[in-house]
């Protein structure tokens, strides 16, 4: 029996603010759609972030139920859980999923189903702040996995192994009795054995931040397919999908450079090397060439090496991740897990999430 594996849709995301972006992520889903139905698959797991935001746009709302709809028509079942950007974090909060009757939600209540006698858990993303609670929940799950000869686990977590010091959960973590792991929130493909059988992220469907630029071009965006019976990495197709808006990474510094060639539409992501006080003139050279062509130009200023110099002078080289351990030492693990969730929420441009976890924080800080 087949199945396909998708994650980080991020439907409803309006990258630069932009009608074409907005539809772009649109397009790459029923792309997918149309793919998992052609090849024959009987479920589809998602493991998270199938929306961008916990109160997507009602278009988002409307395109998921289209898809839904075709889905089951063609007889495919759709289970899936909560990512972090499907999550408000407020207690009795209703993620949008619920909206659909098609859509098998896997929650902590309610976290197993089972199709054809395969095995399909999942949890929905679940903080470091309450690390402890995911490592009992997937005991109790690995525990079940056992008993069945296809196990499917579907989560929406960072493993340390693939991610660095925002991990929430070690590989050592993951029980070893399923024979798929599926798993959302690492933006890129990874493919790998694991307890019984393959370990997959099928990384984001659209480039949906700019350090994503590199892996998509060498390894493009897509999906997994896979029988339930694989076992090995090798029995997992990777779909790579033809309608993902092009992305490029362009350099040039205040001398300029031989612009290469622009595929109409694309997106350009441009840094710019060159002193603060020469950027204008830069930008505006860059932009001459640029613009027509491209379907949007995200310029950044990168630090001459003198300036790069001055300031790892400053900060002792440290990167981001080391500068705040520096700064949290003495503090308790959880107020670590705390400020690290913090930084990271806030890194993503997402300070509504910021202002609710440290609300979340402060409350149980003053019940002690
Ligand atoms: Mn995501």
């Amino acid at each position: 029996m087949l199945f396909a594996h998708l994650a980080d849709t991020h439907l409803g995301y309006r990258q630069y603010n932009l009608d074409e972006r907005e539809e772009d992520f649109y397009r790459s889903f029923r792309e997918a759609v149309d793919r998992i139905i052609d090849e024959g698959c009987r479920f589809v797991v998602h493991s998270g972030d199938l929306f961008d935001e916990p109160r997507p746009h009602v278009r988002a709302l409307v395109v998921v139920r289209e898809e839904l709809e075709r889905l089951a028509e063609a007889g495919v079942r759709f289970y899936c859980i909560a990512g972090n950007h499907d999550l408000l974090m407020r207690r009795g909060a209703v993620p949008p999923q619920r909206l659909y009757p098609q859509v098998e939600f896997l929650t902590p209540r309610n976290p197993a189903r089972v199709q054809d006698g395969v095995l399909i858990a999942g949890l929905p993303y679940i903080s470091k702040l309450h690390h402890r609670v995911l490592r009992e929940k997937l005991e109790e799950l690995g525990r079940l996995g056992e008993r069945y000869g296809s196990s499917i686990l579907v989560l929406h977590q960072g493993i340390d192994r693939y991610l660095g010091v925002e991990y929430e959960l070690r590989l050592s973590d993951l029980p070893g009795s399923f024979t798929y792991y599926a798993l959302g929130h690492i933006h890129k493909r990874i493919l790998e054995r694991h307890g019984r059988g393959v370990l997959a992220y099928p990384g984001s469907t659209e480039v949906w931040r700019s350090d994503e630029i590199d892996e998509y071009e060498r390894a493009g965006k897509g999906f997994y397919i896979a029988h339930t019976d694989a076992r090995e990495p090798e029995d997992v197709e990777w779909v790579r999908l033809a309608k993902v808006r092009r992305f490029l990474r362009l350099r040039m510094d205040s001398e300029g450079m031989e612009v290469p060639e622009v595929p109409e539409g694309a997106v350009v992501r441009l840094e710019l090397r060159c002193p603060a006080e020469r950027f204008q003139e830069a930008y505006r050279r860059a932009m001459r060439v640029l613009a027509g062509r491209a379907l949007y130009v995200d310029v950044r200023r990168v630090p001459t090496e003198e300036e790069g110099r001055r300031r790892a002078r400053v900060e002792g080289g440290l990167d981001e991740g080391e500068l705040l351990g520096r700064y949290l030492e003495g503090c308790t693990e959880e107020e670590k897990a705390f400020a690290r969730e913090l930084l990271r929420v806030l890194g993503e441009g997402r300070p509504e999430d910021g202002v609710r976890l440290a609300e979340e924080f402060f409350r149980r800080w003053a019940q002690r």
